[in-house]
């Protein structure tokens, strides 16, 4: 039974290359069903012409749930009421920029935006980050809002998890939808572990190759997004916009059927990680809430990626350190 009340969503970077891709979906109902919603477009003010274009272009596909759609510069309005606030716009790194000046810049925006929320989203929101270095603004943006939980903030490491699904079934001859309990740890970076040490085809366990997941699956997942940028000429923006449309759907209406989904979220100190940084964990998310998968059995080799993503993430934590409060 779908709520009457349209539930708000603010996308950022609504005009750039992954807004595209994605609001057309979120507005025809593939991310949350049968369920009228409203629109809270932002955007950078170089920028605003063209959302006034996307928001044309919405109004010409005259979508049965897509009950009101807002664009604008700034976060006030833009945040305000919000159920939901997808964060895609960030500045790209720009030639001879170094990863600790897109931190800092970014986190900039990111802790902007972590206060407006705070200050005007619903008490409920779910904040799921995209823009990059994504675990780290995560971290930066629920620091600044200390009046949610830091449960109401995600980052986004699903689209690292669909590719390793869609690379796992290749190798056994299968598809993604037979394959359950794929796990993303970590950065959303070179360091991510993607470990398929715990799937299941078709709910049984599968026998995993080492050397072919050492040597070829995991830096695969790893390298896939410059692998996509040398191809296309562009970074990933359709899969990506599939992977947000899969984490809130995921997130809101729940993992079925015994699977896990990943989701970079601030650590709590399970599988003793440590906390206070943003790391994708393996969860299982039922009304809306998701819990850390528990208790599972890691080898030697899992622990030592884990350990090298998680060092990275602490790295990044202390260069935005005066950004955290
Ligand atoms: P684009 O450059 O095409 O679009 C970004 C948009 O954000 C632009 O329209 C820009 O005007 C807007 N923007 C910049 N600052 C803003 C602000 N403060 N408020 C509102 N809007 C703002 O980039 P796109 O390809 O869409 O990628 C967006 C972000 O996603 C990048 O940071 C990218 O690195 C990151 N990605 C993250 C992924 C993930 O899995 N977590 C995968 C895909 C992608 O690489």
């Amino acid at each position: 039974m779908p709520n009457a009340r349209p539930i708000k969503i603010a996308i950022t970077g609504a005009a750039g290359s992954i807004g595209y891709s994605l609001i057309f979906r979120i507005a025809s109902g593939a991310m949350l069903g049968n369920q009228p919603i409203a629109l809270h477009l932002i955007e950078a003010e170089v920028a605003a012409q063209q959302l006034k274009g996307v928001m044309m272009e919405l109004d010409d596909c005259a979508f049965p749930l897509l009950s009101d759609c807002i664009g604008v510069t700034e976060v006030k309005a833009g945040f305000k009421d919000v159920d939901i606030a997808i964060l895609v716009g960030a500045k790209p790194r720009g030639r001879g920029m170094e990863r600790k000046d897109l931190l800092k810049d970014n986190g900039e925006i990111f802790r902007e935006q972590g206060r407006a929320l705070n200050e005007f989203a619903s008490k409920d929101v779910k904040v799921l980050v995209v823009g990059n270095p994504a675990n780290t603004n995560a971290l930066i943006a629920s620091a600044n809002a200390p009046d949610l939980s830091t449960k109401q903030f995600s980052c986004m490491t699903r689209l690292d998890h669909n590719r390793a699904l869609s690379m796992l079934a290749q190798k056994h001859g299968t598809t993604p939808s037979q394959i359950k309990k794929m796990i993303i740890w970590g950065n959303h970076s070179v360091t991510q572990f993607p470990d398929p040490l715990h799937c299941e085809i078709d709910n049984a366990a599968v026998e995993i190759d080492a050397a072919w997941m050492k040597n070829e699956f995991i830096p695969a997942v790893q390298q896939r997004g410059a692998k996509v940028i040398e191809a296309r000429g562009a970074s990933s923006a359709g899969s990506a916009a599939n992977a947000i449309v899969d984490h809130i759907h995921d997130w809101v209406l729940g993992t079925a059927g015994g699977d896990w989904a990943s989701m970079g979220i601030v650590s709590d100190g399970s599988y003793n990680i440590q906390p206070n940084i943003v790391f994708s964990f393996p969860v299982t998310t039922t009304q809306g809430d998701w819990t850390i998968v528990p208790d599972l059995s890691l080898n030697d080799f899992e622990r030592d990626m884990m350990a090298l993503s998680e060092k990275e993430l602490c790295e990044e934590r202390d260069a935005v350190k005066a950004l955290l409060a």
